[in-house]
């Protein structure tokens, strides 16, 4: 039996926080279907209303023409895609989107700008993106690439609520999709974010032929950060003419609804969003990702470059779903 002395310390930073490992995560995600998705719907339950999905807009702040080579992406210059590429919008702009995305029931604003990292000459304009969309009322987050503790540290005392930077996959097939900077850049990057203040918003890709270990491995890694992410976006790869990845094997549903339910199960407090790829998605396997436990999700026809269902299509899903916006 453990003494009173004992008892008070369980809890406290004595007993080190259960660090995931592959064979733990992988007996549940191996587990028959409705015992992961029982499982992962009851821990949702403790930490979430079951019925409540928060909604994000995207707005893609600088189009294209990005030095990376990430395999999936439409906006690489390495890959011939034939979209356009643009400079950063103004922020009157930005923010008169923004607007519009209010009034359509998003609650966060979403930034892209297809970069490798942010230029010195980029941050006044940022800081005043920020400020412009946070007067809404709006939470705001940015996905700008790499950041360094002092781009960090601006971005956040401007008021960035979040930082969208995802790890993508595993560490052992990162090199495998993109080759211009490593896995320990990304982690790198959210060390610098979380040191900031910010929160993270930290996912990835499934569909970049990866194995189900990959899978695994790249929840464990998320999962087993000093902080989890707050979110954690799962992205059904969209695959766009032109990149490396245009062909790859698509996704099994049941996998991916696995998927979302072992992030759940790992990630008891954090969002998971069910991200890119909807539009490829029946009614039915959103469903599953719901009852998986997934609880955040893009709203409008449009992610940064591909397309997104249609608001009426969403409205009709949740009416049906009984799910309300968070
Ligand atoms: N350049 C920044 C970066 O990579 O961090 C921000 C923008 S980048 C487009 C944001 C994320 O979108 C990527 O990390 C990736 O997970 C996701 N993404 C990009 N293209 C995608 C596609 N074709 N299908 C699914 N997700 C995609
Ligand atoms: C995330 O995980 N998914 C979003 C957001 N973070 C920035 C991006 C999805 C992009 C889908 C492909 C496109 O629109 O080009
Ligand atoms: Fe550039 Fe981001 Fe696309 Fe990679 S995912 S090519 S970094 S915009």
């Amino acid at each position: 039996m453990l003494s009173v002395q004992d008892q008070a310390a369980v809890g406290t930073e004595t007993v080190p926080p259960q660090a995931w490992t592959r064979e733990k995560a992988l007996v549940i995600y191996r587990l028959p279907f409705n015992d992961l998705l029982f499982q992962a719907q009851s821990i949702h339950r403790q930490h979430f209303d079951p019925n409540r999905v928060q909604l994000s807009k995207l707005l893609n702040i600088k189009t294209g023409g990005c030095p990376e080579d990430c395999g999936y992406c439409s906006q690489s210059s390495h890959h011939a895609t034939g979209l356009p590429a643009s400079k950063l919008m103004d922020v009157d702009d930005i923010v008169a989107e923004a607007r519009k995305a209010k009034e359509g029931g998003a609650s966060r604003y979403c930034m892209g700008a297809a970069w490798r990292n942010p230029k010195p000459r980029d941050m006044d304009a940022l800081v005043d993106i920020i400020s412009g969309v946070k007067a809404l009322g709006l939470e705001t987050c940015m996905t700008l690439g790499m950041l360094d503790r002092e781009q960090a540290e601006r971005l956040s005392a401007a008021g960035l609520d979040y930082y969208n930077h995802n790890i993508d996959t595993s560490e052992a097939h990162y090199p495998n999709v993109i080759s211009t900077r490593t896995f320990a850049d990304r982690l790198e990057t959210l060390d610098q974010v979380r040191q900031s203040g910010m929160k993270i918003c930290s996912g990835g890709i499934l569909g970049l032929g990866e194995s189900e270990a990959d899978r695994v491995d790249m929840l464990i890694t998320l999962a087993n950060l000093p902080e989890p992410p707050e979110s954690v976006p799962i992205n059904m790869l969209i695959p766009i003419a032109g990149t490396p990845l245009a062909e790859a094997k698509r996704v099994d549903s049941l996998a991916f609804v696995r998927v979302i339910a072992l992030a759940r199960i790992m990630m008891p407090a954090s969002f998971v969003r069910l991200s890119a790829g909807r539009s490829a998605m029946t009614d039915e396997m959103q469903a599953l990702c719901f009852f998986a436990g997934a609880n955040s999700i893009f709203v409008g026809d449009t992610l940064l470059t591909a397309g997104n269902p249609e608001a009426a299509k969403d409205r009709n899903l949740f009416d049906r779903l009984g799910l309300q916006p968070l």
